[in-house]
């Protein structure tokens, strides 16, 4: 995008033509009746003309068939926007290597850093928080576990909240980082705010840092939950190590970083 300019359009064969695509499922089985329907909601959508590019049938109906369909749909829009009105949650401390993650904790703390990991509730997928957590990492980039100066307890899928907070003063926790990728019927909400309350009953002021992440999650989000960060699709671990020590030991980068594994 050339600088200085504030309003923008999609762009999908030529600058500005408004181009989108949008993919979703209608309760209705395949057919050109399904096509004129997903046709009749891009047009309340915006999406017009709108032109249907792919479609299938989803679902085992009663007799057999789909009984859903579900649709990719392409047309332009006339809305415009305006980035100068854009507001993110931006990230506001600096990324450290592991080594400056160690030697920051080791200078600031002088013990290891305590981190409890868990998924709440009856949320099993646990590919995300062992991304951020395990030694294999994610992206790249080794989890915490890879740091001298943490010690990492990752306590699985389906952890209810009061196990949480008893093992979290059990080990002294720093920080407590929950995983939640199930959103349905706003679980990953309900959830994230029922950890809060009970952490803030149990310990109070006192309580280890909270942080929570997951697909759905927006970053904007965490003092409305009641948690200290919440962290959102694609995080890394290097941006969840950062942040810790930003949060618990202040973000200034250490002097003399600490040899990194080789
Ligand atoms: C793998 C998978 C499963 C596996 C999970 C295996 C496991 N051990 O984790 C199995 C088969 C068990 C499964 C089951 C179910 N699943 Co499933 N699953 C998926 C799938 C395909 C991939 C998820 C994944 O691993 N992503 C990769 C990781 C790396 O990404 P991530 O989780 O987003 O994590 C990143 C960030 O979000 C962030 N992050 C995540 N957590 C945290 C935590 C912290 C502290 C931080 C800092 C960052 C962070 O960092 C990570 C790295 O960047 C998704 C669809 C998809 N493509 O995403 C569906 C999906 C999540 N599943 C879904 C559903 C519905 C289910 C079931 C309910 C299905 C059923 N009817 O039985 C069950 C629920 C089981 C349960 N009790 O939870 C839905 C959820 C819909 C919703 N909005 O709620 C999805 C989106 C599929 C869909 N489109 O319908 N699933």
């Amino acid at each position: 995008m050339p600088d200085g300019i504030d309003v923008v359009r999609p762009y999908g064969d030529t600058t500005g033509d408004g181009m989108v695509q949008l993919s979703f499922t209608l309760p209705v089985p395949p057919g050109p009746r399904a096509e004129g329907a997903a046709l009749q909601l891009a047009g309340k959508m915006g999406i017009a003309p709108a032109m249907v590019v792919h479609s299938h049938g989803i679902g085992g109906g009663g007799g057999g068939g789909a009984a859903f369909t579900f649709f990719v749909v392409y047309g332009p829009v006339r809305h415009l926007v305006d980035l100068a009105a854009v507001q993110v949650e931006e990230r506001a401390y600096p990324l450290l290597s592991p080594g400056e993650v160690d030697g920051a904790i080791r200078a600031g703390l002088h013990r290891q850093l305590v981190v409890l990991g868990a998924c709440i509730g009856t949320d099993a997928h646990t590919v995300g928080i062992d991304a951020i957590l395990n030694i294999k990492g994610f992206a790249g980039e080794k989890g915490l576990e890879y740091h001298r100066e943490m010690r990492v307890a990752n306590l699985g899928a389906q952890v209810t909240v009061p196990e949480l907070v008893a093992r979290a003063r059990a080990e002294r926790a720093d920080a407590v980082l929950v995983s939640q990728v199930v959103t349905q019927r706003d679980a990953h909400l309900r959830n994230t705010r029922e950890l809060a309350a009970a952490f803030r009953e149990a310990m109070g002021e006192a309580r280890p840092l909270l942080v929570v992440g997951g697909p759905r999650f927006d970053p904007a989000m965490a003092a409305e939950l009641g948690v200290d960060r919440v962290f959102g699709r694609g995080t890394t671990p290097g941006e969840v190590a950062s942040y810790l020590v930003h949060a618990l030991i202040g973000s200034r980068r250490p002097d003399t970083p600490a040899p990194e594994d080789p």
